[in-house]
């Protein structure tokens, strides 16, 4: 009951606010951000859940546009919602044996059902559902316990909200009145954001998606983005618009691609200066799918990390909850399974940042300080020969084993012997450490 009107006087606050945030040179950044986002990139590895309303159904979270299920039998299905087994602490367990730093969590997606409680619309899952609990504050207070950041996805496209209008290229099939007031959509957006980042202690930041379905919509971005920044000036803002950065945002993240590559068909193929990260489903399917069995191996997943971490990219590695709050048997296997690689590897991954060397067909490297990882990803012979490093190799010896590694070298580049063993491993690591001219 107090909350209201200090949301409502924050909101106003914000309104009244210069927008500081927009069209901010990088250096006038304040420095909570700038360490927030150096954080981030040393963070290197976080897990996504896609977790809702869309999950009983097992076909994904696009189901309510893919099955063109109208508004009112999704509100009725939204009232079966009753996730029984969840458990934060399962969760954020899972997260720790992962190895990740950080959680990206869907408080809403293009459903537009709110998984948390919000006094915006009764349509969240405290006053719909039987559940009657907030998992977000749950898991907002297991992951402060696990020193895990907790990052929380909010869809800007809404399949349900009456002022989603004039429509965008989804959403057309939900039998809603043919009208609606755009300008109330964003305020209700902004109140929730604003719920958001009052309610649940520090977040690591917002994850923005959906904007490409209006691509030519005023989002009063600027206006948003400093209300975030308002309320959290540490919070990132992570914009999935398949677009270069705009300003006040933090993060450069693309869909289903490593940066630069664009497979998925929708990422943009400029690369600016901000941190970056690769969002990734481990089969096809970012909600819970119980017919989707196309899963990656382990081996490929640690090879998709390792690739991104070779770009200077995080990895946001995807896992769909089933409906009763737990986390398939497939995923769960697959995520600790990165967790032991990472437990021996991590040191060549956490706190990096991607190259000297450029990515390769035979793999990556990251660098921290005067060494250098070289990931052999994919290699057949013993002679590895690299590019010059601008300064001598003083000692190369493999991470895990501490074997010594043969190195000969000349102005042209470094020629690596490796050892036979190890094929059998995802990534054969060799640590180069340089003489130290080289900063
Ligand atoms: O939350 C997950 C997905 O539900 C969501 N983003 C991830 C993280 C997502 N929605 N759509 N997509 C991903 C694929 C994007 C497809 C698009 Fe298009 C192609 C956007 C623009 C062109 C389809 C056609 C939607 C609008 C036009």
């Amino acid at each position: 009951m107090t909350r209201a009107p200090s949301l409502a006087a924050l909101l106003l606050v914000a309104t009244l606010l210069p927008c500081r945030a927009v069209g901010q040179a990088p250096d006038t950044v304040p420095p909570e951000r700038l360490a927030a986002r150096q954080w981030y990139r040393d963070a290197r590895f976080g897990m996504f859940v896609h977790w809702g309303v869309y999950s009983l159904l097992g076909q994904g979270e696009w189901v309510m546009q893919n099955r063109e299920i109208p508004v009112g039998a999704y509100e009725w299905l939204a009232t079966t919602f009753d996730p029984v087994k969840f458990d934060a602490r399962d969760w954020v367990s899972l997260a720790k044996a992962a190895g990740v730093r950080y959680i990206t969590i869907t408080s809403r997606h293009h459903d537009g059902f709110s998984m948390f409680a919000t006094r915006a619309t009764r349509y969240n899952i405290v006053d719909w559902t039987p559940f009657k609990r907030d998992p977000l504050r749950e898991l907002a207070a297991e992951c402060r316990r696990q020193g895990i950041r907790l990052f929380l996805y909010y869809s800007q496209l809404d399949w349900h909200h009456p002022d989603y209008w004039p429509r965008g290229s989804t959403g057309r099939n939900s039998g809603r009145p043919e009208s609606g007031d755009w300008s109330r959509y964003l305020d209700f957006m902004d109140v929730q954001l604003a719920e958001l980042l009052t309610n649940y202690g520090p977040i690591g930041g917002v994850w923005f998606d959906g904007m490409w379905d209006k691509p030519d919509a005023d989002w009063r971005l600027p206006h948003t983005y400093a209300l975030i920044h308002r309320l959290q000036p540490a919070a990132l803002i992570v914009p999935n618009h398949h677009q270069a950065p705009l300003p006040g945002e933090d993060v450069q993240t693309f869909e289903q691609d490593l940066p630069g590559a664009n497979t998925a068909g929708f990422n943009t193929d400029q690369i600016g200066q901000l941190p970056l990260e690769t969002s990734l489903t481990m089969n096809r399917s970012w909600g819970f799918n119980i017919t989707d069995r196309d899963y990656k191996t382990p081996q490929q997943l640690v090879r998709y990390l390792v690739e991104a971490a070779g770009r200077d990219a995080n990895l946001l590695l995807n896992v769909g909850p089933r409906p009763d709050g737990t986390i398939p048997p497939e995923a769960d296997e697959r995520l600790r399974e990165v967790g032991r690689w990472l437990a021996t590897y991590g040191g060549s991954i956490y706190g990096t940042r991607g190259g000297p060397i450029p990515p390769r067909d035979w793999g990556v490297t990251t660098t921290r300080g005067d060494t250098v990882f070289v990931h052999v990803l994919a290699w057949p012979d013993r002679v590895l020969s690299l590019p010059s490093l601008g300064t001598r190799v003083i000692a190369a010896r493999m991470f895990a084993t501490g074997e010594r590694v043969a190195v000969t070298q000349s102005e042209a580049g470094v020629t690596l012997t490796l050892p036979t063993g190890g094929k059998d491993e995802p990534d054969r690591v060799v640590v180069l450490t340089l003489a130290s001219r080289r900063r």
